[in-house]
């Protein structure tokens, strides 16, 4: 496509906010759902429940941080209340809530064990928060809705130390004769931002944006700055009119929403904004706990699959593991973290780029090759303000079996990188081993093991000049 260096120099003006810039650094993290479903075996309950049907009573959040930390999860998100408005906290503003539960004999608050846990595990907390709440009598009375919805997120906000999330569920199931409640998203946020400034309004909110699929589809070309116009939280409200049914956790992104950030597409928009993705999916069918998933829990080669594709990919990875109706990860899941962990572990154990001697085609002066050694945005590599290309080069004192890449760019300066390879020199000469598109906080560049004695890395066209801040080699 022709350059248009106005369009390019707009674009990369959007850059992460400190809280951006901070999830992005958290890579992978985990979703855990839990309610009145687990114990009604459904997806989506509907608000008429008992309180006395939840009762976790082996709950051991202890037991859930430590299966994320071995899986290398660095922070965890739990339902504080799904769509049937069960609350997980003893909120003073209903009475559907744990108080009124069996668990730990009406005393029990499933975000105090949790957020506890998290601390002492070293990983962070967040809280989902469904708007949609198909229990409190004022949802669809506008304001008096808003007044408890805001009250409810007072009391998440305060009450449990800091959040790094706060994740709004866009879904609604009401249809068109249902309750309609118009959401003051403003004023929530601003109860957020007032209160947990370092935490991200996620999916209906500014922060981080959906990625469009429950199932763990993923972009070929992942753009974090996208036109504004798109995604409203009520576009994304009007977009996840799903049903509970399986059938839309396997839906793929559309062929419609694959491209949302391309130079072509963006020469039709007025404004853009930082907006990385974040992909949500389960590591079993449902969100919920359900028995009958129990040998349905998705394989540890898909687990690394996903990981990669996300992690690897610009996208950030949120992984649900649903406790089950004791309060407990089931067995096979924990077993399946692990082994996620195990491999990501083993894999980027030893990176060759350290000890390889590291030169670029092109040299500022002072933003040196030398500085990708270090994994921080501290320093970077940058060629000459108006040089689209830039080639990097690691040789090694003896030839090493590569079979993966990693590439940061320097994202406090924005997404650059549209196309770059990646070469292995071999007896016969370089050899191509991949070609891609974008790169943004982290791409993970994998292929079939070679033995080489230089890697390289050639950047062929990038928005403005590109700017890396770190390369691994594995
Ligand atoms: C969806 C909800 O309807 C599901 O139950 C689940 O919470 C998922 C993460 O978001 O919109």
């Amino acid at each position: 496509m022709y350059k248009d260096y106005e369009l390019d120099k707009r674009l990369v003006k959007c850059h992460p906010s400190p809280r951006q810039l901070a999830i992005e650094q958290m890579e992978f993290y985990a979703f855990a759902h839990i309610t009145v479903n687990t114990f009604t075996d459904k997806e989506w309950g509907d608000g008429t429940e008992p309180e006395s049907i939840f009762d976790p009573s082996g709950l051991d959040a202890d037991q859930w941080v430590e299966a994320l930390v071995a899986a290398g999860a660095t922070g965890l998100i739990v339902t504080g209340k799904h769509h049937d408005g069960f609350c997980l906290w003893p909120s003073k503003y209903t009475e559907h809530s744990v108080k009124n539960s069996p668990f730990r004999n009406g005393r029990g608050d499933v975000l105090r064990e949790v957020s506890d846990a998290c601390r002492k595990g070293g990983i962070k907390f967040g809280v989902y928060l469904s708007p949609w709440d198909r229990n409190c009598p004022l949802y669809g009375q506008g304001k008096a809705y808003d007044d408890y919805f805001c009250a409810q997120l007072t009391e998440l906000c305060t009450n449990y130390g800091e959040l790094f999330s706060v994740w709004f569920d866009g879904a609604c199931g009401e249809g068109p004769n249902g309750k309609k409640q118009v959401y003051d998203w403003n004023r929530y946020y601003s109860v957020i931002r007032e209160l947990q400034p370092n935490a991200c309004i996620s999916i209906c909110g500014p922060d981080v944006r959906w990625c469009g699929n429950e199932a763990g589809d993923t972009r070929e070309s992942e753009w974090s700055v996208i036109p504004t116009g798109f995604d409203t939280p009520d576009d994304v409200a009007e977009k996840s009119q799903k049903s509970d049914d399986a059938s839309f956790r396997k839906k793929k992104i559309s062929e419609m929403d694959r491209d949302l950030g391309s130079r072509a597409l963006c020469s039709y928009a007025s404004g853009f904004a930082w907006r990385p993705a974040e992909t949500d999916t389960s590591i079993r069918p449902g969100w919920f706990y359900h028995a009958s998933d129990d040998d349905k829990v998705r394989s540890t080669e898909t687990l690394i699959d996903i990981w990669y594709r996300t992690v690897g990919g610009n996208s950030k990875l949120l992984l649900n593991i649903p406790p089950d109706r004791r309060g407990l990860f089931h067995e096979t899941d924990v077993k399946r973290l692990r082994e996620l962990g195990d491999y990501i572990r083993k894999t980027f154990k030893v990176n060759l780029a350290e000890k390889a001697e590291i030169s670029a085609d092109k040299d500022n002066g002072y933003d040196l090759a030398e500085n990708v050694r270090v994994d921080s945005y501290d320093s970077y590599y940058k060629p000459f303000d108006g040089d689209n290309e830039a080639t990097l080069t690691f040789r090694f004192s003896d030839p090493q079996t590569v079979s993966h890449v990693v590439i940061k760019e320097h994202i406090p300066m924005s997404q650059r990188i549209e196309r770059f390879v990646v070469e292995a020199r071999t007896d016969i000469g370089y050899t191509e081993v991949y070609s891609g598109t974008t790169v943004g906080y982290k791409k993970i560049v994998k292929f079939s093991p070679i033995v080489t004695d230089e890697i390289r890395i050639r950047v062929t066209d990038s928005r403005v000049c590109p700017i890396i801040s770190f390369v691994g080699i594995y």
